[in-house]
């Protein structure tokens, strides 16, 4: 990556006033938590999306699809943010309207000090009823399932139905409040920094779409190029936790 092309980006950052930062799996992934579309390593080149990531797959095989998200969530407990979590929390830190909106269901964020992300897709963290949508409080302690291991979901207790994953699936609407805000952010920021999504998933995708099209300018974090190339202003065509620090020191001096 040229020193050029970071030094702009920097400067974009340097001037920017309202910024708002929008991530998704790639932002994870030098934790070790896997992506969903990478050759090799991403989820769907293992596991069908419609046999585990829709409401008609949970009711079909409700112990299935709750063995996997269970795994999925032991894991990622276990994973530890990475420089760029580190280097978000730092930007929200030297310009505290920023708004961190991410696609991601682990809470890596918030364990590197990100105060409030908005959670377009829910969280890995917070599973509700399936009929009632009232919370459900895990046992502390529950044993991790070995992957692809169906674990019956436990009960409701309100009202018995089981409980189910607080991710947002396939054909689901994404939670009103956190869409709304995330729109309002990306209509009014200056700067959008934009990190590690493909960019396919609607309407989560829109988000640094709006910003563009309201005339902020769009800094894109991806090793890889995406739809979202012609929207950004600048591509750090790099890893999360490579380019967020150098940007920073682009900006600031300072890595965070
Ligand atoms: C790095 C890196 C490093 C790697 N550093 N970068 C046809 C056209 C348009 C839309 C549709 C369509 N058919 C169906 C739809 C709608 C559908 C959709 O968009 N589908 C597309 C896939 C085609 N959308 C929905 O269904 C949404 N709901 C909806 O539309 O509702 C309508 C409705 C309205 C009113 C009432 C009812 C309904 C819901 C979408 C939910 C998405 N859910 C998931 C699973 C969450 C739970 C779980 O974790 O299991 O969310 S799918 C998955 O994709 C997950 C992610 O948040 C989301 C986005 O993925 P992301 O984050 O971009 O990851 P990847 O893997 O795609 O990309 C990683 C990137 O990182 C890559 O670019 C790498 O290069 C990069 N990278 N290493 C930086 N170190
Ligand atoms: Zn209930």
């Amino acid at each position: 990556m040229p020193q050029r092309v970071i030094a702009e980006a920097g400067a974009l950052l340097a001037r920017a006033r309202r910024v708002v930062v929008f991530t998704g799996a790639g932002m994870s992934a030098e934790s070790g938590v896997p992506t969903f579309r990478d050759a090799l390593t991403g989820l769907w080149q293992r596991y069908d999306p419609q046999t585990l990531a829709t409401p008609e797959a949970f009711d079909a095989d409700p112990a299935l699809v709750w063995g996997w998200y269970e795994w999925r969530r032991h894991t990622t407990g276990q994973a530890q943010p990475n420089a760029g979590h580190r280097a978000v929390a730092a930007i929200e830190a030297r310009l505290p309207g920023t708004v961190l909106i991410t696609q991601n269901v682990d809470d890596l964020h918030e364990r590197a000090g990100s105060a409030d992300p908005v959670h377009l897709h829910g969280s890995l963290f917070a599973p509700r009823c399936s009929a009632c949508a009232q919370p459900a409080v895990l046992p502390a302690g529950a044993p991790e399932p070995a992957e692809g291991r169906r674990v019956p979901p436990p009960s409701c207790t309100r009202c018995a139905a089981p409980v189910r994953p607080g991710v947002v699936w396939f054909g689901e609407a994404l939670p009103t409040a956190a869409f709304e805000t995330a729109v309002a952010a990306a209509s009014s920021c200056d700067l959008l920094l934009t990190v590690g999504t493909s960019g396919l998933v609607y309407p989560a995708a829109e988000i640094p779409q709006v910003a563009a099209r309201r005339g902020a300018a769009v800094i894109q974090v991806n090793p890889e190029a995406t739809p979202l190339d012609p929207v950004a202003t600048v591509n750090l065509r790099g890893t999360a936790a490579q380019m967020l620090p150098a940007l920073l020191a682009a900006a600031w001096g300072t890595s965070g």
